[in-house]
């Protein structure tokens, strides 16, 4: 008999045809977010789960499900994985890197444009009918090419994120747990500084870390106090990473220029002060969503998950333990 799996969001059919030539797979293509209960229930049968970055895995769920072997995510970021909890019962995890690296950056640009250059705002102000005409001062925003670019987080994305910094002959600074190689500092240009230096010197703050207990509320009053007052934030990270009642607070004083953002805290629900500012682009979390993309994040998924029912060590397995315990 096949082994059983879940896919807990809809997903496109070339993964659910290749899941379903060695599963038996359970679906959820009409995509009604499981509550947890049900999530536990209808996984209690199943040998793995396909799931995404908004899904749930933690012990009391993993409790319910003995026969589980596998947990891999389409996403890149793993907060919504209790990593302790799969190693401890055995469980593999995964994750989808890489394949999203340069379509998040791409949408990282857009919210550093979108928001340096007023787009959205301006876009608005003029689908509500008011332009009378051109005006020397009209939406003046920040210029982008030369400004000083400061990535937090410089992983993959983050890299590729300055990448396209040099391409608008931005000054690059990084705040990183460790240094990147030389070579590749000397490659994008980048300079590793302090998060406060980087706050203080950047035209452009842009969020690419992983949210995790550290970096909850990483940046909050005190932080964006040390921006300058023609600076933007952009997160495409995680909701969480920014105390985002201290962002609206901020963004109401003009204590900073602006904001993009595509990820907030407490998702899909926004902290309704966004929704007043015109001084926020505002995106519901689309940061890898190209067709190519979220259908090779789903393969990439697809490959772990075969791998790890098979008996074989998953190409992006979070938790090498269990593998380790499994082979002694
Ligand atoms: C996903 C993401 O679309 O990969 C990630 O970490 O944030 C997004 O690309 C999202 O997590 C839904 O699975």
């Amino acid at each position: 008999m096949k082994p059983r799996i879940l896919v807990t969001r809809e997903n496109f059919p070339e993964v659910l045809a290749h899941l379903a030539e060695r599963f038996e797979v359970e679906d959820n293509q009409a995509d009604t977010p499981f509550p947890p209960a049900e999530l536990r229930a209808r996984l209690a049968d199943k040998d793995g789960a396909l799931i995404t970055g908004i899904d749930r895995i933690d012990g009391p769920l993993l409790d319910a499900c003995p026969r589980l072997k596998a947990a891999c995510s389409i996403a890149v970021g793993y907060n919504n994985m209790d990593l302790g909890a799969c190693t401890a019962r055995g469980v593999l995890a995964t994750n989808a890197p890489d394949v999203l690296n340069e379509t998040t950056a791409d949408l990282a640009f857009a919210l550093i444009m979108a928001a340096g250059r007023r787009i959205t705002e301006s876009e608005r102000w003029l689908r509500a009918g008011h332009w009378q005409g051109w005006r020397v001062d009209q939406f003046l925003g920040q210029d982008i090419h030369e400004a000083t670019l400061g990535i937090v987080g410089m992983g993959r994305i983050g890299q590729a994120i300055a990448r396209r910094g040099r391409g608008f002959d931005m000054t690059i600074l990084y705040n990183n747990r460790s240094r990147v190689p030389p070579e590749v500092e000397a490659a994008l240009g980048a300079r590793r500084v302090d998060l406060h230096d980087l706050l203080r010197a950047s035209d452009f703050v842009c969020l690419v870390l992983p949210y995790t207990r550290d970096t909850h509320h990483l940046i909050g009053e005190r932080e964006l106090a040390l921006m300058k007052p023609t600076a933007v934030l952009v997160n495409i990270a995680r909701g969480g990473i920014v105390d985002d009642a201290a962002l609206v607070a901020a963004l109401k004083s003009r204590r900073i220029a602006g904001a993009g953002l595509d990820v907030f805290e407490g998702e899909p629900v926004l902290h309704p002060g966004f929704l007043e500012l015109d001084n926020v682009a505002l995106t519901p979390h689309i940061g890898s969503a190209s067709r190519a993309t979220r259908l090779a994040m789903g393969m990439t998924a697809v490959a772990n998950l075969r791998a790890a029912l098979a008996g074989e060590r998953p190409p992006n397995l979070l938790n090498p333990d269990v593998w380790e315990k499994q082979r002694s």
